[in-house]
């Protein structure tokens, strides 16, 4: 089956997790461990990726470990088009629409593509937005955040992002933010929007996850909290667990 077939068929039935695994962050063989962790507590994909410096023979042994590890879709979360790796099932081929830097919109997409053909890796067209603070990815990736406290914004772009054929979008807070993107951004987006929405940044109890998937993310995706976490199993299980309610 297709990720994206996948995907929408997983969030017509129930909401998900997808865990975020960093290259840079640990050994490739830990890598594996984390996705197996990741898999037994019920987690629904696995995304491989990070804002900077990513190095392509890590990234490769990295997502080889992974799919050694586990049977979930490995979905590459690049920062940009020399960060592509063969062994991955699919990649979210992603514009982020709210930055100034045009090869954020469509540059790196367009030395992207004919990589991503020659692979034969699957793309998973995807709107990607930056929400206050934004952190490293929205500094980096000179966004116009989209501001916490006027939902029309978000929903305006999160619907051209639709209108534009994209098949999911992607609010982002950023890896690390000190809050989640807000609710009441995730609701009216919702409102507007048929296409799943994938919420991220900053979510690291059961509590967050929950209020979410509340006011209407499809998907939750946790990075931080894997890496941080001591008791990996015992976080994880109380989120996605929270998720799925
Ligand atoms: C980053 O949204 C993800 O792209 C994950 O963020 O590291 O804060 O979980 P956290």
């Amino acid at each position: 089956m297709k990720v994206m077939d996948y995907i929408y068929d997983m969030v017509s039935k129930e909401k998900l997790h997808m865990g975020l695994i960093d290259p840079d962050e640990q050994e490739p063989e830990e890598a594996g461990e984390i996705a197996e962790v990741l898999e037994a507590c019920g987690s629904d994909a696995i995304m491989i990726g990070g804002s900077t410096g990513i190095k392509k023979e890590q990234l490769d042994m990295t997502v080889k470990h992974i799919k050694e590890s586990t049977d979930l879709p490995t979905i590459l979360f690049p920062c940009g088009a020399s960060t592509i790796s063969q062994h991955a099932d699919a990649i979210y081929f992603m514009s982020m629409l709210n930055s100034r830097d045009l090869g954020k919109v469509v540059g790196e997409q367009v030395i992207g593509a004919p990589i991503i053909k020659k692979m034969n890796i699957e793309p998973l067209s995807m709107g990607y937005l930056i929400v206050e603070p934004g952190m490293t990815v929205g500094r980096v990736g000179k966004a116009d955040l989209l501001p916490r406290n006027d939902p029309s914004i978000s929903v305006s772009y999160c619907l051209a992002a639709q209108y534009l054929g994209m098949k999911l979008v992607y609010l982002e807070a950023g890896s690390g933010a000190p809050e989640p993107v807000p609710t009441n951004i995730i609701r009216s987006v919702k409102e507007n929007i048929d296409i799943p929405l994938i919420v991220g940044g900053g979510i690291r109890t059961p509590e967050d996850a929950k209020q979410l998937v509340k006011a209407g993310a499809d998907i939750i995706v946790t990075g931080t909290v894997i890496e941080e976490s001591e008791k990996l199993e015992n976080k994880l299980m109380g989120i996605i667990s929270a998720i799925k309610e």
